[in-house]
């Protein structure tokens, strides 16, 4: 993280004719996004404690109210009826008491019998110990929930015996077992391993260690932002943390090595004990991930309202810091997320919560075009393709002369470096050019490949940076990962979220994500084009191509 730079600048305040105000008109600020959350200045970056309660989702996010860089870490807060358009409140924690002082780190919200919300948050002092903290609502008939107090028993946990005071931080939401006793889980790294350190209390506010930790590994260095949750092994419904019962596994999320990674497993509430039942945590790019992209620090909850599990992450800049000073801000929040197991059982589904749909305006498809191996990109017309929803689907057929990879094993990352978006293969690369400019200057490719292992074929999904700009000094990361799916029997898809400097791409109907940032500067507002392409050398077939227009988003202060 960056050290405390406070840095002054003009903001260019628009007021809209519906009331709201946003930062900047596209032209001035065309990396601004038009449907992703995001403040109207300053830095943001990990979602913390994101909860419904009282008929309202509440966000929140760690915040510099004063600059675009890292500094005066506050508890942003954002409320909303739908996910969708936002309003964004006062901070609800600012660094103002001695174990706060150097910044509220993040945390979670747990929702206790009453019900009543509390916030577990990791304060950090002027000596840069990380202490836990809780906060609760100074008035629970708020529906907003706007005004929250610290607990003066704060700090709640401080870093004892093993613990090293600057690896102890990001409780986790709390569950309570078949004990009635609240359980909650805080990253550490403890001998050089990373750890889930697990706690245990009776009333949400007195908190004692167990014995053991819930999980760790050897593989890995510290972890940050554990996520602890049981998902339904029948249907797509999420289900409350604390839910006991059966037809559920669980998951395990960390924080490492900048990537979000996770497992699925058995848990036993009678012993806390969680077995792997997936690879088990370590540094590699066949480890599952929720995204192989850019895509950190995430955070989910239960929406009892639409019994789903909704997942938020924090989606960094790939430009500079005097970029950031320039636009005067920092750091988005992914769209969100539905998140349920897959019918493999071996890996999480993530598809964007429905409500974006709310955001769709003008429509437009393609069906059924034969896309000729080796031939130029196809122009999708009509389209404000700078802020986008796109959807396609493809198919290929005859898969005997796909190339051949002489392993099953390989480095999905590694192979979309290799084998990028202009290194012509048999069947792929095929698939969509984004933020691409006229004449393909500038284009971000979203593409597929289909190889044939010894045993069984494999389709990669690759994301492609490295002409999404002219600019020189911004990342071009190419990224990449593998889809479980049957490439005879199965259509391959591809769900692209394009706005302006974010591409969310979910690869085989959410069985993988990859989001990237780009900041192209011809391809920019309505400059910026939409292609399909085929550049392997065997047909490809488009089934269909749907894309919408996406409006904008509101969102709106209301202090
Ligand atoms: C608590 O919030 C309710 C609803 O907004 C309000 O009517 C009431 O006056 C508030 N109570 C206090 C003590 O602020
Ligand atoms: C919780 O901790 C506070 C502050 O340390 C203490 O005053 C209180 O008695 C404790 N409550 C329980 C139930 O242990
Ligand atoms: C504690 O962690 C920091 C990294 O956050 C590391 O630099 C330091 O060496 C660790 N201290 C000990 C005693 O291991
Ligand atoms: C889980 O399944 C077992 C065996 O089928 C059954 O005895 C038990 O009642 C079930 N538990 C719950 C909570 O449904
Ligand atoms: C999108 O925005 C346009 C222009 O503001 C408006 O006319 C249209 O109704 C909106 N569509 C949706 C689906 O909200
Ligand atoms: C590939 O597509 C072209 C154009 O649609 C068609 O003429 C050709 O026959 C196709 N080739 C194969 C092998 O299907
Ligand atoms: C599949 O393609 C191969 C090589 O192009 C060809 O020899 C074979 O006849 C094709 N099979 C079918 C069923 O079309
Ligand atoms: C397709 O391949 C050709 C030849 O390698 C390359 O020049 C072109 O840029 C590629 N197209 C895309 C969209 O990458
Ligand atoms: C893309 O692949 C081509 C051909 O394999 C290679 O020459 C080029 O350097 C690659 N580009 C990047 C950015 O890796
Ligand atoms: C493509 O467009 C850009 C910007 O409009 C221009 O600078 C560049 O010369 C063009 N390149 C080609 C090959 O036409
Ligand atoms: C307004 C404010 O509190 N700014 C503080 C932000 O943090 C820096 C140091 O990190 C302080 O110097 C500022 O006073």
């Amino acid at each position: 993280m960056l050290g405390g730079c406070v840095v002054s600048f003009f903001l260019f305040l628009v007021v809209n004719g519906d009331g709201s105000v946003h930062a900047s008109q596209h032209h001035l600020q065309p990396y601004r996004t038009g449907f992703h959350f995001q403040p109207l200045k300053n830095w943001i970056n990990d979602p913390n404690g994101p909860m419904y309660f009282n008929g309202v989702y509440h966000l929140f996010y760690q915040y510099n109210p004063y600059g675009p860089l890292w500094g005066n870490i506050s508890w942003g807060h954002s409320i909303s009826h739908d996910l969708v358009n936002w309003f964004i409140l006062e901070p609800a924690l600012s660094p103002k008491e001695t174990y706060d002082i150097e910044g509220c780190l993040s945390g979670s919200t747990t929702i206790l019998d009453g019900p009543k919300p509390i916030i577990l948050y990791t304060g950090q002092d002027s000596d840069k110990n990380q202490l836990q903290n809780l906060a609760f609502p100074k008035n629970l008939s708020d529906p907003l929930l706007k005004d929250w107090i610290k607990w003066d028993g704060n700090p709640i946990l401080t870093a004892v015996n093993d613990i090293n005071s600057s690896q102890f931080r990001d409780p986790s939401t709390a569950w309570m077992g078949p004990d009635g006793k609240w359980r909650m889980v805080i990253g550490s790294e403890i001998n050089g391993h990373g750890t889930a350190l697990l706690y245990y209390s009776s009333n949400g506010f007195n908190w004692t260690r167990s014995d053991k930790p819930l999980h760790f590994s050897s593989e890995t260095g510290m972890w940050e932002c554990p996520d602890f949750y049981p998902v339904s092994s029948v249907g797509k419904n999420g289900i409350d943390v604390s839910f006991q019962g059966n037809n559920t596994v669980h998951v395990l999320k960390a924080s490492y090595n900048g990537h979000e990674y996770y497992v699925i497993g058995s848990y036993d509430p009678q012993t806390d004990q969680f077995l792997a039942v997936t690879q088990d945590f370590r540094v590699s790019n066949m480890q599952l991930r929720y995204d192989y992209g850019r895509f950190y620090a995430s955070k989910s909850f239960y929406d009892s309202a639409k019994q789903r599990r909704v997942l938020w992450g924090w989606v960094d800049e790939g430009d500079s810091e005097l970029d950031a000073i320039k636009k005067g801000w920092s750091g988005l929040q992914s769209f969100p997320r539905s998140v349920w197991l897959s019918d493999t059982h071996k890996q999480l589904v993530q598809w964007p919560v429905e409500e974006i749909e709310k955001l769709r305006a003008k429509q437009v498809n393609m069906k059924n075009i034969e896309l000729k191996g080796e031939t130029s990109p196809l122009k999708v017309p009509g389209l404000r393709a700078s802020q986008a929803d796109i959807e396609v689907f493809f198919s290929v057929t005859n898969l005997s002369d796909a190339e051949q990879i002489d392993s099953d094993v390989f480095d999905p990352q590694l192979l979309c470096e290799q084998k990028n978006a202009s290194s012509s293969g048999s069947f792929g690369p095929f698939g969509i050019l984004v933020l691409a400019s006229k004449n393909l200057t500038e284009y971000t490719a979203v593409f597929f490949r289909v190889f044939k292992g010894p045993n069984k074929f494999h389709v990669l999904m690759c994301s492609d940076q490295s002409r999404s700009s002219v600019a020189e000094k911004v990342d071009k990361s190419i990224y990449g990962t593998f889809l479980d799916l049957d490439p005879l029997h199965e259509k391959i898809s591809l769900r692209s979220l394009i706005d302006h400097s974010i591409v969310e791409s979910f690869g085989g109907e959410g069985l993988a994500c990859i989001t990237a940032r780009v900041y192209p500067k011809i391809a920019i507002n309505k400059h910026a084009k939409l292609y399909v392409f085929n550049n392997g050398t065997k047909n490809v077939t488009l089934s269909s191509l749907n894309a919408w227009n996406m409006n904008k988003t509101r969102i709106v202060p209301i202090g």
